[in-house]
């Protein structure tokens, strides 16, 4: 199914709990990282885990990924952002739906800690796994991609680390944001997981993260990677066992 965003189709899977226990459920709406599609195995094994729990989760193609509207090169994290706040609003205009969760990997991890800073008063709970959150510091210093560009002659293209080329409006929209503001906004219940063997996002910053918000659970894997490829099990139990006690 689809979810238009100003004209943009966003790609989305519905899944209703394995079994309900009244006509209403809480949701979750899970996101994807930069690169990343909602089938991939960590976005797949979140979602199912949280069906069998009683939670519908809606997995969604972000601008420029997966089956989405939008070209790769093109999108920019206020696009993924204004992604997140037409998805919520769709979540919001469901009849079935009760309480409405964030749960984002990686660069969506980031996109749903900001968007849970915009709309703190109908999001419940947040899960960031493993957030990007140093993407806005690491594009002020000019450090994206593992490039190094100037922060202030911004290059009109950068490549990505599979060959994929970037528009610089990447950089100079992520400049501009601030996560301690979105974390600051978000009074709710928040988990980060994170392994501490990422490469591509240093634990520190799950960790950093967790320290700044309010209310925040930390689970770290141990010798885990970016996407969980070793304990994939470890971190959908985490997402569980939080998840069940909400
Ligand atoms: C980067 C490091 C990590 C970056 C993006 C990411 C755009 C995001 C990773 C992900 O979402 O999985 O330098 O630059």
């Amino acid at each position: 199914m689809y979810i238009i965003d100003d004209g943009l189709k966003l790609d989305a899977v519905l899944d209703m709990p394995a079994a309900m226990a009244g006509e209403k459920c809480p949701l979750v709406i899970v996101i994807h990282g930069f690169t990343g599609y909602k089938e991939e195995d960590h976005i797949v094994a979140v979602s199912r885990a949280l069906n069998e729990i009683g939670y519908a989760t809606l997995r969604v193609d972000m601008y420029g990924h997966g089956h989405s509207d939008g070209e790769f090169r093109k999108h920019t994290l206020y696009k993924w952002l204004t992604n997140a706040l037409t998805v919520i609003d769709y979540a919001r205009s469901l009849d079935f739906v009760t309480d409405l969760y964030l749960c984002g990997h990686s660069q969506g991890g980031l996109t749903v800690m900001l968007a849970g800073g915009l709309k703190h008063d109908v999001i419940k709970g947040l899960i960031p796994l493993s957030p990007a959150c140093m993407i806005p510091e690491l594009a002020r210093k000019g450090e994206l991609l593992g490039l190094q560009f100037d922060p202030d002659r911004i290059p009109d293209t950068l490549d990505a680390w599979d060959g994929r080329k970037l528009d610089g409006n990447y950089a100079r929209v992520a400049q501009t944001i601030h996560v301690e503001e979105a974390i600051a906004r978000y009074d709710g219940p928040v988990l980060i997981v994170h392994g501490d063997a990422d490469d591509a996002v240093p634990v520190q910053y799950g960790i950093e993260a967790a320290k700044a918000y309010k209310h925040c659970d930390l689970v770290l894997i141990p010798g885990d990677d970016h996407c969980y490829t070793h304990h994939l099990d470890q971190a959908v139990e985490a997402v569980r066992s939080w998840m069940a006690k909400q």
